[in-house]
């Protein structure tokens, strides 16, 4: 397999996607909540329009092409009312035009189901939509595999769940076109006239993790480990199926920490890069320059920065994965960047 593509959300940045697609103020964003590693990403849709968006994507230039996704849906996953959908996987042509989407739809008045949007033909431009199984309540909550496979030259379209062959359709060729754009996240529409319900409990909020493109079937993910014995001795902890050197900083030897599983030795700034969330702000920077041209080269300076790296790290953990204490923090930091930038 050629992957040309894989997105675990681990720069903890959405950019690094070529750009999202959202509407009005749905910007997707990164979370701690994830599949593997450290970052995932969240995208939420209000439920006051009746077709909303909040997606990432990145340009492609393929004719047999498999897109796989982890998608947990936390909110919103049976709550339709009929006929309305939302996609997890979205591939267009040149045209803008969907050749493939795949997610959660009303029939009707019938319960949700998978869903397979595909391309019938480019001129005029036609398609249609194709169903699996029932998608219930027991499937929110959890992380659920979608792979979706789309092939140019013989007009196949296929659809996993959780590894299992969910939705086959072929149609004939014709002038179907490249994909030239995956898009990820939740595409969500309604019907004219049978519209999401206004009252506002029609929100849907979805996680993505590890999100591949390649040239051939990629499947789901391979657990490693389920208990902790069934891992090596280098990587002993099993977390999330994969095994690792840590699991807390009191994993590490002394004077590193655990990062992604991995004891590493601290960088510096860990309390405001927690609080930050990068650690490229530009905040930080000036943090970094007060430290470079000061800190450092007085005695007490020194002291005090020695004594900062050795108790900050299980401060700092703590820091990142609570979004009010971040919020504090930064806080309490911006008059001290404020005063420095001065
Ligand atoms: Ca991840």
């Amino acid at each position: 397999m050629t992957t040309l593509y894989r997105s675990g959300f681990e720069t903890g940045n959405i950019s690094e996607w070529a750009g999202t697609k959202v509407s009005n103020g749905l910007q997707p964003s990164v979370t701690t909540f994830s599949f593997r590693g450290s970052y995932a990403g969240l995208f939420l849709t209000n439920p006051t329009l009746d077709t909303a968006r909040s997606q990432v994507y990145i340009s492609s230039d393929m004719s047999d092409i498999y897109v796989r996704g982890y998608f947990y849906v936390n909110q919103g996953i049976t709550a339709l009312q009929r006929h309305d959908r939302f996609y997890l996987l979205r591939l267009l042509g040149p045209d803008n035009q969907i050749v493939a989407v795949v997610g959660i739809r009303r029939d009707g008045d019938l319960a949700p189901r998978w869903a397979l949007s595909y391309r019938l033909t480019t001129t005029p431009f036609a398609n249609a939509t194709t169903f699996g199984g029932p998608v219930s309540e027991a499937d929110q909550g959890r992380w659920i595999c979608v792979e979706i496979h789309y092939n140019r030259e013989t007009g196949l379209y296929e659809v996993w769940i959780d590894g299992r062959l969910e939705i086959t359709m072929a149609v004939t060729p014709g002038d179907l076109t490249a994909i030239t754009e995956v898009q990820a996240g939740i595409y969500k529409t309604g019907v004219a006239g049978q519209a999401w319900d206004p009252t506002g409990q029609y929100t849907i909020e979805v996680y993505g993790d590890e999100i591949i493109i390649a040239d051939r079937p990629i499947g789901p993910e391979v657990s490693e480990c389920t208990v902790d014995a069934d891992c090596p001795s280098e990587k002993p902890y099993c977390v999330g199926g994969v095994c690792v050197q840590c699991r807390t900083n009191n994993d590490c030897p002394t004077g590193m920490i655990c990062q992604n599983g991995i004891c590493v030795t601290p960088s510096p700034c860990f309390i405001a890069t927690a609080a930050y969330g990068t650690s490229l702000a530009q905040e930080i920077s000036v943090l970094r320059q007060f430290r470079d041209n000061f800190m450092d080269v007085t005695g007490v300076g020194r002291k005090l920065a020695e004594t900062y790296y050795r108790t900050s790290p299980p401060i700092a953990r703590a820091i990142a994965q609570h979004n009010t204490l971040r919020a504090f923090v930064r806080a309490i930091l911006k008059p001290i960047v404020q005063l420095l930038q001065k």
